[in-house]
């Protein structure tokens, strides 16, 4: 199959998943609420963390759908994420995915909350999953409550906020940013890979793959919004220049390198698996990506 037949297959199939969510909650009397986070778990947006999510469940067991709980639930929590950013109090941004921030459309309060349900509905969302051997429900639901919690992309974002008065050293940059952005890929990877009954040996990998792609991935982030467009990213440029970012700290071609060696790191974990063309070429095709 070709990389792109595989990827719309993944990506149609968890938009539709997505859908269905607050769609059975529509008997209730808090229609604004679900409005208010489907506004932003509909708009769009690359869907990379479900996709991770699927391959590595089905590069552990051949099968992918039974990773679609835990797939949404990342993408639920990497949603509110995005809205929470995003608010006055925050990075203060006008677009994103696209379209009008969350709080722009329905105000401030109505924003935090659509965050907070988003968050809080991961979890309820995650438990229908059904996790093969050798894992426990209670082994997924701590790693992605670790990987999105004060330890992981919360705790990245109080560092990130800590520290903006001062210039950081090269190690706590690559820290803040293996919480902040690396912990939810490690939490699809991971969890894509106990829905498809990995090995102690696989999951590792998959850990160690995580962490590899979660720092190329946001080192291109931060390429991104220097040589990047408001209309192929879907939200504004040019507002990382007071901010800690690799290509402060490194400059554009070193971070072009930076991104190579860390996808390429991420590339070298994947021996255990069988079947691993397909994501070698999906970590490769990020490092040149424009979106
Ligand atoms: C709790 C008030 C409050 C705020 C929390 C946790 C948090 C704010 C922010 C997390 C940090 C964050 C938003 C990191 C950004 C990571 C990143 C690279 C996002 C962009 O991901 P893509 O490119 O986006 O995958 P799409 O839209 O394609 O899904």
């Amino acid at each position: 199959m070709s990389p792109d037949t595989r990827a719309r297959e993944y990506r149609e199939y968890i938009e539709a998943y997505l859908k269905t969510l607050y769609a059975k909650f529509r008997s209730e009397p808090q229609q604004l609420l679900f409005d208010a986070a489907e506004y932003s778990l509909l708009a769009g947006g690359k869907r990379l963390r479900p996709i991770l999510a699927f391959e590595f469940c089905r590069m552990c067991s051949g099968e992918w759908e039974p990773a679609a709980p835990l797939a949404a639930a990342v993408e639920m929590i990497h949603t509110y994420s995005l809205i929470h950013d995003d608010l006055p109090c925050m990075d203060n941004d006008d677009f994103r995915r696209g379209r009008p921030t969350n709080h722009k459309v329905f105000g401030e309060g109505m924003a935090v909350l659509a965050g907070d349900a988003l968050l809080t509905d991961a979890f309820l969302t995650a438990s229908s999953a059904r996790i093969p051997q050798p894992w426990t429900m209670a082994d997924a639901i701590a790693l992605l409550a670790e990987s999105a919690g004060s330890l992981g992309m919360v705790g990245g974002q109080v560092l990130d906020i800590m520290s903006q008065e001062r210039e950081l050293t090269e190690q706590e940059v690559l820290d803040i940013q293996s919480r902040k952005t690396g912990k939810l890929i490690h939490a699809a990877c991971c969890l894509g890979a106990m829905a498809g009954g990995a090995s102690r040996a696989q999951l590792d990998a998959a850990a160690q793959f995580a962490a590899g792609l979660g720092l190329a991935f946001q080192i291109r982030d931060d390429m991104l919004d220097v040589i990047g467009t408001q209309e192929e990213m879907g939200k504004g440029v040019g507002t990382d220049d007071q901010k800690n970012t690799f290509v402060r700290l490194y400059g554009l071609e070193t971070c072009e390198n930076l991104v190579e060696t860390y996808t390429e790191n991420a590339v070298s974990a994947l021996g255990v698996f069988e079947d691993s063309e397909w994501m070698i070429q999906l970590a490769r095709d990020l490092t040149r990506r424009r979106t």
